[in-house]
């Protein structure tokens, strides 16, 4: 079977709740009918790494639609939805995923995944986070030295990586040049990705060309703000059915996420404090009405910390062990390195106990001291672990952008490689594509008005620098 899922019975709920978000989603919905009939991605082989949520197979099947031969798995152990997974096994895309993988099957389901039947790779890539991209460059460089597959590492993870690519290497010495010479281009949905993509391209490491998907301000601006002020809270009752009114939480980063998720938890009536390096998001979040600190201020208060910052030991084994009774610690940033989670397991004395499996994973930490701390989702982003994730509305902004991007790489094969991001004209279309769902109605600008302000009628309406 070119597909490997938690249970095909599920395949049905999955079909009525992608229905529904097909309801949410108009932009998804609107760029079908768009390019439904001329099939831009006629004939491409399209591999996802993203996370498998109903929402996600809403992308697919828009790919599919669209004319792309696609293939997926998902980007993090914890995120998929086994009920979307399955309905999309059903509709004939092969699918690798489940939910609480572990990570020797995460990465050989990116395999799978980014492998065709015929031994050969994608021509096109969606990646949340960089691992597909990651295998393929890693892969490439250890067919040029495979010495690098030896060298000691206390990465768990990367002994995984190097073992399943030593595995590759013994089939085919050349496999991953050849996937990589056909790959045309990436699209890439994080902000982390987009770091790894960054530093990859100033190595000259790059071998074919991305799309920043993540800085679409229809993107970051709405998902990683607005979606986070959703899901973040969701999953933290759904984790502990915790009162969060009144209680104090430490949110580490006051970026997009940040911000969204320190809202959220204002919203929920919180007492909210922020950690911060950079001293213009450290201002933002004293004028929204935060108490900027340090992690190591709000111990002896915080009850409830969330890190967002994308940049890892954000709060060490050594402050957990520090904490009040009963803190809870999560993480919404993309990997699991913002909480020294190895160095908790290893703290002399303490007493880790399951309390929730990996349908929605709480583990808690008793310290020798006899105060506990719960971590959720092993300090993997707590929304998609322990909740699903940013509501349909939200991801139709970010996936309309990733389909555009998806078409805008097919139709430049040949541009340089490096990192490039779509026209500000296309991030207005997807906001214009998603106002009627809201009953907003937007102000018609005269050409008088229009020549006053130096901006096209028709727009785009603000600089290409400009910071919403
Ligand atoms: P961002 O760059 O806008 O914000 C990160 C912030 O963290 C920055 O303001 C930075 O100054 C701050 N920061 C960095 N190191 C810090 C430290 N040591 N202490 C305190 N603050 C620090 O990035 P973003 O778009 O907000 O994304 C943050 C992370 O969330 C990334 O990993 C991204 O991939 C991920 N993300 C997750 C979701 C989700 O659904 N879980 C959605 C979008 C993005
Ligand atoms: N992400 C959050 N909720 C999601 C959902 N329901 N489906 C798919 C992915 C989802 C993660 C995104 O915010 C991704 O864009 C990111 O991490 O930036």
């Amino acid at each position: 079977m070119d597909y490997k899922v938690a249970d095909m019975k599920l395949a049905d709920f999955g079909r009525k709740e992608i229905e529904i978000a097909e309801k949410e989603m108009p932009g998804l919905m609107a760029t079908c009918e768009k390019y439904g009939k001329t099939k831009p991605l006629k004939g491409l082989r399209i591999m996802g790494s993203l996370h498998m949520t109903i929402q996600t197979a809403v992308l697919i099947e828009t790919l599919v639609k669209l004319g792309a031969d696609v293939r997926w798995c998902s980007c993090n152990i914890f995120s998929t939805q086994d009920h979307a997974a399955a309905a999309i096994a059903k509709a004939g895309v092969p699918v690798f995923a489940w939910k609480g993988e572990s990570l020797e099957e995460y990465w050989d389901c990116t395999y799978r995944a980014i492998t065709w039947p015929d031994g050969k790779g994608p021509d096109q890539i969606v990646d949340d986070g960089g691992d597909a991209t990651l295998l393929i460059h890693r892969g490439y460089q250890a067919e040029n030295d495979a010495s690098i597959l030896d060298v000691p590492t206390d990465n768990h993870e990367l002994q995984i990586i190097n073992k399943l690519l030593k595995k590759v290497l013994k089939k085919d010495k050349k496999h991953w040049h050849n996937v990589a010479k056909n790959v045309v281009g990436v699209s890439e949905e994080t902000t982390t990705g987009v770091h790894r993509l960054v530093q990859m391209e100033e190595r000259k490491e790059l071998l074919f060309q991305a799309v920043n998907v993540n800085d679409s301000v229809t993107k970051s601006k709405f998902d990683n703000i607005y979606g986070c002020r959703h899901s973040l809270t969701d999953a933290i009752k759904r984790a502990l059915d915790v009162l969060i009114s009144g209680k104090t939480a430490m949110v580490c980063g006051y970026g997009d996420v940040g911000k969204g998720s320190a809202e959220a938890m204002r919203n929920e009536r919180a007492q909210v404090m922020v950690s911060e390096i950079d001293p213009i998001c450290a201002l933002q979040a004293c004028m929204a009405g935060f108490k900027v600190c340090t992690v190591e201020d709000a111990l002896p208060y915080a009850d409830i910390y969330v890190t967002t910052t994308g940049n890892s030991d954000i709060i060490t084994a050594e402050h957990i062990s520090k904490m009040k009774d009963q803190a809870i610690v999560c993480n919404i940033g993309h990997f699991d390195n913002e909480i020294q989670v190895g160095a908790l397991e290893k703290w002399p004395g303490v007493k880790k106990e399951v309390i929730k499996g990996s349908f929605c994973p709480v583990t808690r930490y008793k310290f020798k001291d006899g105060h506990s701390v719960y971590l959720l989702a092993e300090g993997r982003l707590v929304n998609l672990g322990c909740a699903t994730g940013h509501p349909s509305f939200v991801m139709s902004c970010s996936f309309t952008n990733q389909t555009l991007a998806q078409i805008d790489i097919a139709k430049n094969p040949k541009r340089k490689v490096g990192v490039y991001r779509l026209a500000k004209k296309l991030d207005e279309e997807v906001a214009a594509l998603h106002l009627a769902k809201l009953g907003a109605k937007l102000t018609k600008l005269s050409k008088k008005q229009a020549e006053y302000i130096g901006v096209p009628v028709e727009g785009p309406y603000k600089p290409e620098h400009y910071r919403y």
